[in-house]
């Protein structure tokens, strides 16, 4: 058996985190014994990174450090668990990975998208997801939802311009990236978001 990796990616509010138990249900029921984790962090060090990039601290971060903090997190996540998961067989099911960075870092910030390819290169050998599924919606319709539950991060509070750019790299990336990416609407009741969440890991699940 030989292990895959899941990403779930978007913007805030787009609803990775309200999905994520719904696709881990969904792949469980198929016999699939699957790991769910997220970036930044997913393991003890990896966490104290995230820790580090979401803070409100006293002190900027400049935007390479904040990309090298990124690469620094994802290196032990990969290492101390993501491949001793997939070599053991088992499914990873990730919130966010590269493509946030490509988003967020590449789009949102402006940092050259051939650095972060570059970065992507050394830290992760080639180790890609098998399958990326993209919620999508309006910049502000995330934002909104977010709003309405309180309490911003660094990159909460960044202004909606930022937002614009990352979406605008995730979707170029999926465009790019069919094979690997799926897009689906979450604009849309939950109900009909998790319908089309289902047919994907179904098809999936279909190549097997
Ligand atoms: N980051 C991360 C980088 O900059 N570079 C990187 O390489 C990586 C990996 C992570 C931050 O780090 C940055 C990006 C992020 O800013 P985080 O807390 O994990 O921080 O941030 P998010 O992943 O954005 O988590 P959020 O909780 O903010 O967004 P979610 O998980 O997409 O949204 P969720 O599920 O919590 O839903 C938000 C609200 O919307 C409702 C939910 O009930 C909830 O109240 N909702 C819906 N309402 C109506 N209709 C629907 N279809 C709905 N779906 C959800």
């Amino acid at each position: 058996m030989i292990g895959r990796l899941i990403t779930l990616e978007g913007l805030e509010g787009v609803g990775k985190s309200t999905n994520m138990e719904f696709i881990q249900r969904k792949l469980q029921e198929a016999g699939i014994d699957v790991d769910v984790t997220r970036e930044p962090g997913g393991t003890p060090l990896a966490e104290k990174i995230r820790a580090l990039v979401l803070d409100t601290a006293d002190e900027p971060l400049p935007d390479l450090c904040e990309l090298l903090l990124i690469f620094a997190a994802r290196s032990a996540h990969l290492e101390n668990r993501i491949r001793p998961a997939l070599d053991h067989g088992r499914w990873v099911l990730c919130d966010r990975f590269t493509d946030a960075t490509f988003a967020y870092q590449g789009g949102g910030r402006g940092l050259p998208l051939e650095i972060i390819a570059r970065l992507e290169g050394l830290v992760q050998s080639g180790l890609k997801p098998d399958l990326t599924i993209l919620l999508d919606t309006p910049v502000e319709i995330g934002l909104e939802r977010i709003r309405e539950r309180g309490g911003t991060d660094r990159f909460e509070s960044q202004r909606l311009e930022f937002f614009q750019r990352a979406r605008e790299v995730y979707l170029s990336r999926a465009q790019q990236e069919p094979e690997r990416c799926v897009v689906v609407d979450a604009n849309r009741p939950l109900t009909q978001v998790q319908d089309d969440l289902a047919k994907i890991i179904e098809v999936y699940l279909s190549n097997f």
